[in-house]
């Protein structure tokens, strides 16, 4: 099924040893997919002609009632981004003293907490799911936990209903990231509607954007009316602010990309698909190497592609292998590396976190994300998987030949990429 005519076939034409890398353009995780560009040039035309640009425009306004409607929820409040959502909603709950939450996470479901004295403590993953282990999560509450923030991380759905009746046994706020599960379902019921509220994110490097932006959705009628409020300053009519409040507020231009965005919602979900099945096949059998899996009998957005790699079968790291791929312009990242508790603030105030997290610990050196979306070819896949086959099958040589460089490089100073430097040849054909 392989082009053979693109492979990098031979370690020793790999970039990592100086060679012309296999993609001339980089290649990135999170490139943004584009909706329908007239309809969008056409929304923001409107927008300069009634020169209503902010504050609750009528393009937020209908971009909220579609996603609610999607998601199947009573209310959506369209916001700047999801980590203001997070900041919001966190406090319009009420959340104080210690909130439990994943380390395995991007840092902004964490920020939100400490940014306003709360108290995040770290509870560890199962590494199955990747997202909060309630096996373990019980024993991280004490008299401080005022509630639980769970993770749908790669749109997988976490323990919902297990974090459910913890947080219902022990009088415990419930709320749910669910920053990558736009359009993504569990038991058939979509993300959005679970626990007192949830909130998405509509950055542009998620598959559904809105350039920047995030929304909080919730059914109960109480907690909206103050979420809409407070991303208001608290304004509950001219010159009347009624409560703390901050500027959440989504932009009319963002509005108009997410509704041009959403025309196209469908299509951005099936190349994502099908991008996740090549990539399946073309890594299948690989050892050492597995693809997180998505659960085909829900709806997936499939907007990760998650490698675990498992150094000790593969023969080659993570890291290493991450290295290689960057030499040829695929910008693979490792999310969610170091870990939250291993970043600032959190590593000087929790010394001890990583103690209770084996499984976080354990994971985040073996996680990759590769690039997909509509701006990446099945050709590009192909390529990428090839190279990784390349270098898992001759992991050990490789792994044995950039360790003596970089020994090189610390003894002598003289770097070993000097021929990176050197001005490309162009893309080369192998065999
Ligand atoms: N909760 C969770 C679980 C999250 O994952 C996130 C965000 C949030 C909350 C907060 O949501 P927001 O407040 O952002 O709405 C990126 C995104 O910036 C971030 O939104 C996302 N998660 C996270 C997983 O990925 P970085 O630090 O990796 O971004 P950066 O600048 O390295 O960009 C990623 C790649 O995308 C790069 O290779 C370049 C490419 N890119 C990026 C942009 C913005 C493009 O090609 N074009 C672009 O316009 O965080």
């Amino acid at each position: 099924m392989w082009d053979k005519t693109l492979i990098k076939n031979k370690v020793q034409d790999l970039a990592l040893w100086g060679n012309p890398p296999a993609f001339d353009d980089k290649l990135h995780v999170g490139r943004p997919n584009i909706g329908n560009r007239q309809h969008l040039i056409e929304r923001i035309n409107d927008i300069l002609d009634r020169r209503w640009l902010s504050n609750d425009g009528q393009y937020v306004q209908e971009l909220e009632r579609r996603v609610a409607d999607f998601v199947g929820v009573k209310h959506c409040i369209a916001t700047c981004n999801s980590t203001i959502a997070l900041e919001i909603v966190i406090r319009a709950l009420g959340l104080t003293g210690e909130v439990i939450v994943p380390s395995f996470t991007f840092i902004a479901t964490v920020h939100p907490l400490q940014w306003q004295q709360i108290t995040p403590i770290f509870c560890d993953i199962d590494p199955q799911t990747h997202a909060l282990d309630p096996r373990r999560l019980e024993e991280m509450i004490t008299p401080m936990t005022t509630g639980i923030i769970g993770v749908h991380i790669w749109g997988r759905p976490c323990a919902i209903d297990d974090l459910k009746l913890i947080a219902r046994r022990r009088d415990l706020k419930l709320l749910f990231d669910a920053a990558h599960a736009f359009g993504c379902s569990r038991d058939g019921r979509m993300i959005g509607g679970f626990g007192d509220a949830e909130t998405f994110s509509f950055h542009a490097t998620k598959f559904f954007n809105t350039f920047e932006g995030g929304a909080v959705v919730t059914n109960n009628d109480g907690l909206a009316a103050k979420v809409r409020l407070m991303r208001n300053f608290g304004f509950a009519g001219y010159d009347n602010v009624v409560h703390i409040g901050t500027n959440g507020k989504m932009s009319e231009v963002s509005a108009a990309m997410g509704l041009s965005s959403l025309e196209c919602l469908g299509e951005f979900i099936a190349v994502n698909r099908h991008n996740y099945q090549l990539y399946c096949q073309n890594l299948a059998g690989l050892p050492g190497v597995s693809l997180i899996a998505y659960d085909l009998e829900e709806k997936n957005n499939f907007q990760y592609i998650v490698l675990e790699i498992n150094e000790k079968i593969a023969g080659i790291s993570r890291d290493h292998l991450m290295e290689l791929l960057h030499r040829e312009n695929v910008l693979a990242r490792r999310y969610f590396y170091p870990g939250c508790h291993r970043m600032e603030p959190y590593a000087s105030c929790y010394p001890g976190a990583k103690r209770f997290l084996p499984a976080t610990e354990q994971l985040i050196e073996r996680v990759l994300t590769l690039p997909t979306g509509t701006a990446i070819s099945d050709t590009d896949i192909i390529t990428i998987c090839q190279i990784i086959h390349l270098a898992v099958t001759h992991g050990e040589e490789i792994t044995e030949r950039l360790r003596s460089i970089k020994t090189t490089l610390r003894t002598t100073g003289v770097s070993p990429w000097v021929k990176a430097s050197q001005p490309k040849a162009g893309k080369r054909v192998l065999i």
